[in-house]
């Protein structure tokens, strides 16, 4: 398996991606919210601030990447390769406007991980050419978490994705657990949440409802019959 490939396959075995945000999360620290967001069942936690320096970032970023390694849950890094590289992240994400895909994999290295959000055809299609390791698909319904998000693509798009491209992606935008459902019967294997589960209340809890669902909706709906299943919490055994 060449290093793409190991990527890929570690990528898709991502269901529940949860993004950090602090301003929505009130005054809880980044320790707090992530080690929750992980006992809820995260796969894979994003540090994602608009407001703190590259500095703040890499002070943030080392202690989140310790809880995630003992964890066992890939570490990404929203828009900063150099903070990617320096934490030891598992990879960076990176929007339309942000560094190239090619710039980015060069600053954090072959071995590590380079997400690009995607919000068209256009788009995915050209991430695909490019080798990006996965890609982002939203916003899926209205969001409130981003500025100035792209127009709504609707699942749609998921479905589209889902059944034309080989390229693992992650549907993000507006995922509650009333319309979670949908998401998934489009074929999203892997849910992005930021607002549901940082404004909750108990955010452990919150991450364990969406687990929750997304678990029971593969333990009815793996086609692939590689995946073994715990009878009795649906949750994956391996
Ligand atoms: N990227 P919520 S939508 C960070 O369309 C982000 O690429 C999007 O937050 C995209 O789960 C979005 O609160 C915000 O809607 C997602």
């Amino acid at each position: 398996m060449n290093m793409n490939e190991d990527l890929r396959e570690k990528i898709r075995n991502w269901r529940l991606y949860v993004i950090t945000d602090r301003q929505l999360a009130g005054n809880k620290s980044y320790e707090e919210i992530v080690s929750e967001a992980i006992k809820g069942g995260a796969d894979v936690i994003q540090l994602r601030d608009k407001f703190a320096s590259k500095d703040e970032l890499i002070n943030v970023g080392k202690k989140l990447r310790q809880i995630t390694i003992e964890a066992g849950v890939s570490f990404i890094v929203n828009d900063y390769p150099e903070v990617t590289k320096i934490v030891d992240a598992d990879g960076v994400h990176i929007g339309q406007k942000d560094t190239s895909f090619a710039e980015a994999k060069k600053i954090v290295g072959e071995n590590k991980i380079v997400g690009l959000s995607t919000h068209n055809k256009e788009q995915i299609l050209e991430a695909i050419r490019m080798g990006v390791d996965y890609i982002g698909v939203g916003p899926v319904f209205e969001t409130t978490s981003k500025e100035n998000p792209d127009p709504v693509i609707g699942i749609e798009l998921i479905k589209w994705v889902s059944q034309k491209c080989d390229i693992p992606f992650v549907a993000i935008g507006g995922i509650t657990l009333n319309n979670l459902d949908k998401v998934l019967s489009s074929g999203a294997r892997c849910i992005t949440v930021i607002s549901a589960i940082m404004q909750a209340s108990d955010i452990k809890r919150a991450t364990e409802q969406f687990k929750k669902i997304i678990n029971n909706f593969f333990y009815h709906n793996d086609t692939t019959n590689t995946t073994i299943y715990n009878q009795k919490d649906k949750t994956i055994l391996y």
